[in-house]
């Protein structure tokens, strides 16, 4: 075992990560806290020097910001003249129900397009990967996306990463039971700023999955700097497989992010149940609307939650009014098309570029080498 502090050492520390380990069954939650000290840095990804034990099944949590960071950070984006929320606070347990119901959507074409692709080409993909990857899956949510790969891919390792961390731990204990011949780690953390791994995850032929176009979170600025930081992440067999969403007409885009039975509504508005939750707000979920529309302009969706009538948001050391029509700004979704993601790929150094799109030419699959 490395040196990581038993329990009663736990207290809110700067510079600490909070690392929880599961057991087997991994019902029974051992915390321990990790100095930074602890932690070192290589091509700027952190590892965590977490135990290499033998146990097929690992949890690990590691929460570089703790609560009051969490509130500063969204009362920052709440008092901004133009206000606005990371997308990452739209996945508390309840978001991350209803991000799996718009999945469903007849609206909502990404998820099933991508699963058409993954189905209808799915031998090319994995003759491009090869074996013996570690698949490491960046917003893994309920694995069901790479649990689909097992079978032609045969990871040794496959290691979840999500920041809603009790539902990938259920997804997760589920999952193992059905492949017990994979090595799983799984890691409950916010990749979208540092991408964090513990030594338990193996360095050979690291292969990022990073599906569903959740890039389009990112600015294309922050798209090239998460590549180089994946690519820099890889050994010289590494690679990324990851789902692009493309440029098309609006009405399409539109209706898939402000569907019919308000699925996308729900799942924008539980964002103020969130940060009430989070931050002691009052929002009253009744006062705001949905929007969601694409801006062509910008090559994105755009989510944002608008005042319905006024509303005067307080929270324990301060307040703000929102006027009638005004929004807060919670999504942006960036679409591409092949030309401008390839551009993307090579600037950020990867090689050896496969493309696999549907008929329609809706969405993109790639998969591109470190070498
Ligand atoms: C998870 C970021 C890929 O942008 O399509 C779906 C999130 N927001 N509907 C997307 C989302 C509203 C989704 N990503």
């Amino acid at each position: 075992m490395p040196r990581i502090f038993p329990r009663p050492a736990l207290k809110k520390r700067e510079n600490t990560f909070v690392i929880r380990q599961y057991g087997d069954g991994l019902t029974e939650g051992k915390h321990y806290l990790c100095p930074a000290n602890e932690l070192s840095r290589r091509n700027g990804v952190i590892q965590i020097h977490a135990s290499r034990g033998s146990r097929l099944l690992q949890f690990i949590q590691c929460t570089e910001q703790n609560d009051q960071s969490v509130r500063d950070e969204l009362l920052a984006g709440l008092s901004a003249a133009q206000a606005f929320t990371s997308p990452k606070y739209l996945y508390d347990a309840l978001g991350s129900k209803l991000f799996e119901a718009i999945c469903e959507l007849p609206e909502y074409y990404p998820t099933r397009t991508e699963a058409l692709i993954f189905k209808t080409h799915g031998r090319a993909i994995a003759q491009a990967i090869g074996s013996g990857t570690t698949l490491i899956d960046l917003g893994a949510g309920n694995c069901a996306k790479a649990a689909r790969l097992f079978p032609a891919l045969q990871p040794v390792q496959y290691v979840p990463v999500d920041i809603s961390v009790s539902f990938l731990r259920e997804a997760l204990q589920r999952l193992q039971q059905q492949f017990p011949s994979i090595v799983m780690t799984g890691i409950g953390m916010d990749f979208s700023s540092e991408l964090l791994l513990p030594d338990s995850v193996r360095d050979e032929k690291r292969l990022f999955f990073y599906p569903g176009s959740s890039i389009g979170n990112f600015t294309p600025e922050e798209s090239l700097a998460f590549l180089q930081r994946i690519r820099a992440a890889c050994d010289e067999a590494g690679g990324l497989l990851i789902g692009v969403d493309l440029v098309k007409d609006k009405a399409i885009l539109d209706a898939a992010y402000d569907d019919a039975l308000g699925v996308t509504a729900a799942f924008n508005l539980n964002l103020l149940r969130h940060m009430n939750h989070l931050v002691g707000t009052d929002f009253d979920v009744q006062g705001w609307r949905h929007r969601g529309f694409f801006n062509d302009k910008a090559s994105r969706i755009e989510m944002h939650l608008e005042a319905a009538s006024e509303q005067i948001v307080h929270w324990p050391q301060g307040e703000r009014r929102f006027e009638r029509g005004e929004r807060i700004h919670t999504e942006n979704s960036y679409k591409y098309t092949q030309r401008s993601f390839t551009d993307l790929l090579e600037q950020a150094g990867f090689r050896k570029l496969s493309f696999w799109t549907d008929p329609q030419q809706w969405f993109m699959v790639c998969h591109a080498h470190v070498n």
